[in-house]
C-alpha cells in the first residue's frame, strides 16, 4: 500500500470540507486504511479548524441506528467533532457551498460536568447533563454519491457539516426521551417519522457509548460541550427553496429554511 501521510490527507479533506467540493474515497488510494488511522486524520483535520479560531464545542455520534450499522456492516457507532462554525445561529441553511446535504432530527445533550472513563453508566450521564435541546443536524459527505467505507466516513468527521439547536432547553427529566415521536415534513408533506429509541434504544446510551469510544482515544467530554446523539429518523435530502418542519411531539417544532 502507498505510504500513509495522515497530515496530507487531513489537509486534503479540510480543503474539500471548506469548499464543498466532492472527492474520491480515501480508501480508493489507501485500501488498508484502518478506523484508528481515520480517527487520527479526523483529529488533524479539525486541528486545522482550531488553528483558524474555530474551536471544538462538542461531539456528534453517527451510525446510531441498527439499520445504518447493518448497511455499513459494523456493530458500533462512530463519533465526530463539532466546531463553532458548524452551529447555525438561525434556522436557515445556505446550500450554495454544500455538495448533497441531508438533514436529520436529533437531540443534543449539554454537559455541566466532565464525563470520562471506560465505565460510564446512564446515571453518570444524567448526573452530568445540564439540559437537552431539540436539534437538526445537516450531514454532507464529501465523497462522491454519499458512498464510503467506515474509515472514509470517520476521516471525513462523520459527515459533520452544520447543526441548529431549538430555542428551548429541557430538563433531562422532562420526558422519556426514547418515547418522543418525531415527524418531519418537507414542503408540507410528511417525509419521515420515528421515535427517540431509534438512537441505540435510548438517547442516553449514545452518550455512554461516546464516552467509552473517546476514552480509547484518551479524550473526555468537557463541561459546556454539546453532544448530538444520532439521527431519530433517516436523513432527508434538501435543496434550495425547501422548508422543513420537524415536530417533536409534546415538546416543540423546529423549522429550517433552505436557501441558496
Ligand atoms: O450523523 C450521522 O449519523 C452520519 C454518520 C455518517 C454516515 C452518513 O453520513 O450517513
Ligand atoms: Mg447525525
Amino acid at each position: 500500500m502507498k505510504r500513509l501521510d495522515v497530515k496530507a490527507i487531513a489537509e486534503k479533506i479540510d480543503y474539500h470540507q471548506q469548499n464543498g467540493i466532492e472527492m474520491v474515497k480515501i480508501t480508493n488510494e489507501y485500501p488498508e486504511l484502518t478506523v484508528e488511522e481515520a480517527y487520527d486524520i479526523q483529529k488533524l483535520t479539525i486541528q486545522r479548524y482550531v488553528e483558524r479560531n474555530d474551536p471544538v464545542i462538542g461531539w456528534k455520534m453517527g451510525l446510531t441506528s441498527k439499520a445504518k450499522q447493518i448497511s455499513m456492516g459494523v456493530d458500533e457507532p462512530i463519533y465526530g467533532r463539532l466546531t463553532e462554525s458548524m452551529e447555525l445561529r438561525e434556522p436557515v441553511l445556505h446550500v450554495k457551498d454544500l455538495i448533497h446535504p441531508k438533514v436529520e432530527p436529533e437531540f443534543a445533550f449539554v454537559m455541566n460536568k466532565e464525563l470520562k472513563g471506560g465505565n460510564v453508566k446512564p446515571r453518570d450521564v444524567w448526573a452530568a447533563a445540564d439540559g437537552i435541546y431539540l436539534a437538526l443536524e445537516v450531514i454532507d459527505s464529501r465523497y462522491e454519491n454519499f458512498k464510503f467505507t467506515l474509515p472514509d466516513v470517520v476521516a471525513d468527521n462523520a459527515s459533520s457539516t452544520k447543526f441548529v439547536l431549538g430555542s428551548q432547553v429541557f430538563s433531562p427529566s422532562y420526558t422519556q426521551w426514547d418515547q418522543v415521536k418525531v415527524t418531519m415534513h418537507k414542503n408540507g408533506e410528511e417525509v419521515q417519522s420515528g421515535y427517540g429509541k431509534a438512537v441505540l434504544e435510548h438517547p442516553v446510551h449514545s452518550v455512554v457509548e461516546l464516552t467509552k469510544m473517546m476514552n480509547r482515544d484518551n479524550l473526555t467530554i468537557k463541561p459546556g460541550m454539546a453532544v448530538l446523539v444520532g439521527g431519530i429518523t433517516e436523513a432527508v435530502s434538501v435543496e434550495e427553496g425547501d422548508i422543513l418542519n420537524v415536530e417533536y411531539e409534546g415538546l416543540d417544532t423546529l423549522n429550517l429554511a433552505i436557501n441558496e
